[in-house]
């Protein structure tokens, strides 16, 4: 192991997976102070971690990465080894709908961690990116970690700027930063706006399953522990200052997904719904993880086929966890995704 990890901060540990990453780490690493810090937005839950609640290793605070003052008391506190930053605002939708708060916490916060990061002098500052960096693929060819950056949506060039945010703080202040972006990831826990939870609970409800555009925009799924075990090498053998890219290897097109959700629960096809497309979709994303195979050792352990198994079988069995969701937070879910998207085709001008 490259770093001796006596404490870890998780930001953004009460998310999706985040909160698969806490459990996974902490099942790993026994000895290991996992300090979970969640601002508990929409998409924060801590019934996603109450079985851990009572490990002795793993700590909640309540608070914002963008909050200076509070970071420096939690890191003077803690004295950090290494920090992987999740917390973020993970939506492209809500991010069309309302960019500002992608700066304020994808950007400013990211920042402010990596301030702490360099006063209290962390061992490891793994940002924990996407693929959506890269912009979008035609029908061929893989994103490497050498493609130029052309971000799309507000979510995208947010977490872009992160990136490049991690970047300098590595070349100009030595923070030992590593960058990782993965491709689609799906699992238990998923938040019900994203595409996959969504059509399993829509098609659970008897509900219309809403395709953007044409359907056939393609995403590289990969399982959300498959995610956590590339961080994990990533964190402890990286090299600092590089950026590994972490895919699925499973390229789907949305149609075929939302086919195969209905055709697994036993409902109609019937239920599909296409719709007003997203404004700057992007067409298709694929990972070439070669550099994080060949240099780390790692690869996915989950199939496609048994993936998305295991997902459907835990929104099937938890329904009382995404019922608490789309109860609780129904007017926003609603607002989304039945009132504000059918207007999206006036949003771009020109
Ligand atoms: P999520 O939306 O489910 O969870 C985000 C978490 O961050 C929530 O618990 C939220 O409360 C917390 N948070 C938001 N703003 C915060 C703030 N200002 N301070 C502290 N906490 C805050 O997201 P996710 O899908 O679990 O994604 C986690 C990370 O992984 C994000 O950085 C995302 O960009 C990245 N990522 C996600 C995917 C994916 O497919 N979901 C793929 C690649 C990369
Ligand atoms: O209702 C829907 N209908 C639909 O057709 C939704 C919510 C999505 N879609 C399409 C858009 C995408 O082509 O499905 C695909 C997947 O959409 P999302 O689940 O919104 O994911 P995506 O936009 O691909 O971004 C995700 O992957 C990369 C995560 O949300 C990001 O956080 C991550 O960085």
């Amino acid at each position: 192991m490259a770093v001796d990890l006596k404490s870890v901060l998780v930001t953004g540990g009460a998310g999706f997976i985040g909160n698969n990453f806490v459990r996974f780490f902490l099942k790993r690493h026994g000895d290991t102070e996992v300090i979970n810090l969640d601002k508990l937005t929409y998409a924060g839950n801590l019934e996603s971690l109450r079985d851990i609640e009572g490990n002795h290793h793993y700590h909640f605070y309540k608070g914002d990465i963008s909050d200076a003052a509070f970071v420096k008391r939690l890191f003077n506190e803690w004295h950090f080894d290494a920090v992987v930053n999740f917390a973020a605002e993970s939506h492209v939708d809500r991010s069309i709908l309302g960019p500002q708060v992608f700066i304020d916490t994808n950007v400013r916060g990211t920042m402010t961690l990596l301030e702490a990061a360099r006063e209290f002098e962390v061992g490891r500052f793994l940002q924990v990116s996407t693929d959506e960096v890269y912009g979008s693929l035609g029908s061929t060819g893989k994103f490497t970690e050498t493609n130029g950056l052309s971000p799309n949506s507000p979510y995208s060039a947010s977490k872009t700027s992160a990136d490049m945010l991690a970047r300098a703080w590595w070349k100009t202040f030595g923070v030992p930063a590593l960058i990782t972006r993965c491709s689609n990831n799906y699992g238990p826990y998923q938040f019900p706006e994203k595409f996959i939870p969504l059509m399993i609970i829509n098609a659970l409800q008897d509900k219309e399953l809403p395709v953007y555009g044409d359907g056939k925009n393609v995403r590289d799924w990969i399982f959300a522990d498959d995610h956590c075990e590339a961080i994990e090498a990533v964190l402890e053998n990286g090299r600092v200052g590089e950026v590994y890219n972490i895919g699925g290897g499973n390229e789907v097109e949305n149609i075929e997904l939302a086919k195969l959700i209905l055709a697994k629960l036993g409902k109609p096809e019937s239920l599909l719904k296409f719709v007003t497309d997203r404004p700057g979709h992007d067409r298709r994303y694929a990972m070439d993880s070669t550099k994080i195979e060949r240099e780390l050792g790692w690869r996915p352990n989950r199939s496609f086929e048994q993936g998305i198994e295991e997902t459907i079988r835990w929104y099937v069995e938890n329904q009382k966890w995404w019922h608490r969701i789309v109860s609780g937070e129904y007017q926003n879910y609603y607002k989304l995704q039945y009132e504000e998207r059918p207007s999206w085709s006036n949003l771009r001008k020109g």
